[in-house]
């Protein structure tokens, strides 16, 4: 006999589609779902006590088997607002997935370094900033903008979700935050509108002017007047964003679709939308898989280069608050202060307990790994009194007197490939 559960899914509450049939658009290899949730179980995973509403349980189980069944192979998972702040169910989700999934969280202020450094292990890689008076009580931009600043040097990003009419109020907010900022369901337009109005207007130019603000290209089942199966209003709206701002786009699902009434879409009509936003295979691909596994996975052309870190924007968000660090040192004054006593000095940056673990441990490599320059940590050897040759030789892994000598005698050896010099 099955066991009473503590919640019962508000009166009216769809919950999805129980057979969404096969799309015939097939994604390309590699595709992910971008905006997807899970809910509970609630006996497990309790709903949040300032929840707005109580869903039907949306478990990883059927997340994973919708994936497969419509042609996935990765998700995103953001946190639902039924769950508040504790994230627990997003976790074991993803802890789950055994690396196909990353995730979204919500966190307040009072996050704590090793809750963040957990749930980066995790694979959360974004937090999520809400701004609809249905699902939340609103936070202040000032509280969002400090969250902000504890992410950034995780490499984690920004998702907003606001409606149409706020986004003028929005805007300048939406400018300081120190990350890519993602923007769920294209700001949520009124597609009644036409594509070229003012309304819509605002938002493409918001994505014009500010090149770190990407867009989510969902929603169709929550924005269509004309509706189910076509969403043919929907359409484009989406396409505008795609040919427009092809490399900073995202698609998703929306899966469970949370306070969806009256319709629970098919999802396979969902999928089957995706030609008609991305009319050519090299959008499909940007959309599907480039987009997002450069954000979420951190696959970059160039980032599998053997023994070398590239510094990139990315790179240089996440090491911002080490290199200020060791700029600082420049200053004799801070240099005492840091000699003095090194972990309290560390702790008056915001940086992550990670990166100053390896600043405590001289740990170069570790370093550049969490976005430190070298030419920025140059200033702690040098503060060290110690000079290039010896950061060298610790990040090899040889004795100064070992670098020295192979530098002398032409630097390291190496097999030239077929034809090489
Ligand atoms: C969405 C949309 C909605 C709900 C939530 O976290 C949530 O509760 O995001 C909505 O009701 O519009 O993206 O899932």
């Amino acid at each position: 006999m099955s066991r009473e559960s503590k919640f019962t899914a508000d009166a009216g509450w769809l919950p999805p589609h129980p057979s969404p049939r096969k799309p015939a658009f097939v994604p390309p290899p590699g595709a992910v779902d971008a905006h997807c949730h899970v809910f509970g179980p609630g006996d497990v995973f309790p709903y949040a006590p300032e929840r707005k509403y109580t869903p039907s349980d949306a478990s990883k189980e059927q997340l994973f088997a919708l994936r497969d069944h419509l042609g996935f192979e990765r998700n995103v998972i953001v946190q639902g607002t039924c769950h508040g702040a504790d994230n627990r169910a997003l976790v074991d989700a993803l802890r789950a997935s055994q690396g196909r999934a990353r995730g979204v969280a919500t966190v307040r202020r009072d996050v704590s370094d090793a809750q963040l450094a957990e749930m980066n292990e995790a694979g959360v890689r974004g937090v999520r900033f809400n701004f609809v008076k249905r699902l939340v009580d609103v936070t202040p931009p000032d509280v969002l903008l400090e969250v902000a600043r504890r992410i950034a040097p995780l490499g984690w990003h920004v998702v907003v979700y606001f409606e149409a009419q706020d986004l003028p109020d929005l805007e300048p907010f939406l400018a300081k935050i120190p990350t890519t900022v993602v923007v769920d369901h294209m700001g949520r337009p009124d597609v009644r509108k036409p594509v070229d109005g003012p309304e819509f207007g605002r938002f493409v130019d918001l994505l014009a002017r500010h090149s770190h603000i990407w867009s989510k290209v969902s929603g169709a089942e929550r924005l269509s007047v004309t509706g189910a199966p076509n969403y043919s209003d929907f359409v484009p709206f989406g396409r505008r964003i795609v040919e427009s701002f092809p490399d900073r786009v995202l698609w998703g699902t929306d899966w469970p679709h949370p306070n969806l009434k009256p319709h629970m879409p098919d999802d396979g009509d969902l999928v089957d939308l995706i030609p008609k936003l991305a009319p050519t295979a090299d959008l499909q691909r940007r959309l599907l898989v480039n987009n997002p596994m450069r954000l979420y996975w951190n696959a970059k052309a160039y980032s599998d280069i053997p023994g070398t870190t590239v510094f990139d924007a990315d790179m240089s968000r996440k090491g911002y608050h080490l290199n200020m660090f060791c700029m600082s040192l420049m200053k004799a004054a801070n240099r005492e202060r840091f000699k003095a006593n090194e972990r309290a000095y560390l702790d008056e940056w915001p940086m992550s307990e990670e990166q100053k673990q390896g600043v405590l441990a001289r740990d170069y490599n570790r370093m550049i790994s969490l976005g430190g320059n070298i030419y920025f940590l140059a200033k702690i050897f040098a503060t060290d009194g110690k000079s290039f040759q010896h950061a060298a030789a610790l990040m090899t892994g040889m004795s100064q007197e070992d670098y020295a000598k192979m530098m002398l005698s032409g630097g390291r050896k190496y097999s030239p490939g077929p034809g090489g010099a």
